[in-house]
């Protein structure tokens, strides 16, 4: 067994026993209540979930096992002191909550290697897509197509027991996270290189191979997906697409399905697919005023426009958040040491500055700050990955970190089927004194 398999299941035989003797010596606590705001608008604040991996705070921002992202920046495993981590480093993290050495890192690291393997009808399954199919809509079928390899599909279906479920389900995410970065850069160049792969380098890490194989390489470009890939890879559980990846695998779907499903949520545009929307919307404004240096009074007017039109301004707000989400920070950061000069990259920085104000005055928005999809796209562009339609894909490599984690706790600690009670209005009438 693996060093990391190992220690994992040091951790959770312990753990799945505390969680048995939290819910039969306390279960009848009360940790909440539940309006009828929060019961009709998306269950928010409701402390429905149990999630070890990353805590979200309203003003400050993601916590990895208690590791803000600077803290992240600082502790975990770098392959030199200027870049940034790795996020094999974050997988182990959050699977173990320990910081990890750069000896656990290149465990990882080589496992993932060994286990990038993709059965050939994979491919096929995603040529068999047309050409103007959303990337994310090859991704999550290349994802289900994946399934015929589940471990967690064949120990069930051969009879293992409940207690043992967390065995395949860790070889199984091990399995998805060493093949996502293939798969995505070879979706990536079905879409916008005529199908021209390029193979994995083995000497590259995870987030370096991902650029490599989508056919970017350069240090700065390696650095920019160690950040990406590490700051997308969580927050917390009730987000959509973690949310739906624990769903789905509480009814014992295997980790392939699971994962689709969250794939499916990110997908949507007030979630993931908000980073490609911001460009393309970037980009409108570009072509309406004219200019690729517009002035803020334009960028206002735009904005204002946008409002007007019904629409929300893509990057901004957040259900959790009440002010900037640290991880436009840290992208913001990185622009500033290597962007200098970028007149998209501008747009954005003055976007910060312009729609904090426009939202603020509208009275309803919650969160008029940025989220981390007002400036990924940006990085990304300035570096010559200028097709929107695939960064969501990107976001989901990352993410797959998270919830992939989050799942095999799922499966140690033996969680049940997640089934809250639904009710009709005329209960929630009665409730009101309607
Ligand atoms: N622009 C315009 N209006 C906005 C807005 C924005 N960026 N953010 C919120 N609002 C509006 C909402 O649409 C809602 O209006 P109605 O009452 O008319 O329906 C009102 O303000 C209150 O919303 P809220 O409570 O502040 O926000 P929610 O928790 O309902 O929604 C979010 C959060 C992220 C969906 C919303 O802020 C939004 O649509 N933002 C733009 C899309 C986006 O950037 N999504 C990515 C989020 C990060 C991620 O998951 O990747």
């Amino acid at each position: 067994m693996s060093l990391l398999k190992t220690k994992f299941v040091e951790k959770a035989v312990p753990a799945a026993a505390d969680f048995k003797k939290l819910l039969k010596e306390y279960g009848n606590v009360e940790i909440g209540k539940v309006t009828i705001e929060s019961a009709l608008e998306g269950m928010k604040g409701i402390p429905a979930l149990l999630c070890l991996t990353s805590k979200l705070d309203s003003n400050e921002g993601i916590r990895f096992r208690g590791y803000s992202i600077p803290e992240l920046q600082e502790k975990l495993p770098k392959l030199s002191p200027n870049d940034e981590p790795l996020p094999e480093g974050l997988f182990y993290l959050m699977l173990l909550g320990e910081i990890p050495t750069m000896s656990d890192v290149e465990e990882i690291s080589k496992e993932w290697k060994k286990r990038a393997i993709i059965p050939k009808h994979v491919y096929a399954v995603i040529d068999a897509m047309p050409k103007e199919s959303a990337p994310m809509a090859d991704f999550s079928a290349a994802i289900l197509a994946l399934a015929t390899e589940s471990e967690f599909l064949k120990a069930y279906n051969a009879g293992v027991g409940k207690k043992d479920y967390w065995d395949s389900t860790y070889e199984d995410a091990m399995n998805l996270l060493a093949q996502l970065p293939v798969i995505a850069a070879y979706i990536y160049r079905k879409h916008f290189f005529n199908g021209e792969v390029i193979a994995a380098d083995p000497s590259l890490d995870w987030s370096a191979n991902l650029a490599h194989m989508m056919g970017f390489d350069s240090p700065e470009i390696y650095k920019l997906f160690r950040l990406y890939l590490t700051i997308h890879a969580d927050h917390e559980g009730g987000n959509v697409s973690a949310h739906a990846t624990h769903l789905v695998a509480s009814a014992l779907s295997n980790p392939y399905y699971s994962y689709a499903a969250g794939m499916l949520g990110l997908a949507g545009p007030l979630h993931g697919y908000a980073n490609q929307e911001v460009i393309a919307w970037v980009q409108d404004m570009i072509k309406e005023i004219g200019t690729e240096t517009p002035s803020k009074q334009q960028i206002h007017d735009f904005c204002e426009k946008t409002i007007a039109a019904g629409r929300v301004i893509p990057g901004y707000g957040h259900a959790v958040l009440r002010k900037t989400d640290p991880r436009f920070e840290a992208q913001r950061e990185f622009a500033g040491k290597y962007c200098e000069g970028d007149s998209f990259i501008q747009i954005i920085n003055d976007l910060y500055e312009v729609v904090p104000p426009i939202l603020g005055s509208l009275g309803k928005v919650k969160n008029p700050w940025p989220n981390v999809d007002a400036y990924s796209g940006s990085l990304l562009m300035h570096y010559g990955i200028k097709e929107a339609p695939f960064y969501t894909v990107m976001f989901g490599v990352s993410r797959a970190l998270g919830v992939l984690a989050s799942i095999l706790w799922d499966r140690a600690l033996g969680m049940q089927i997640e089934r809250p009670s639904s009710f009709t209005m005329e209960w929630f009438k009665e409730k009101a004194g309607i």
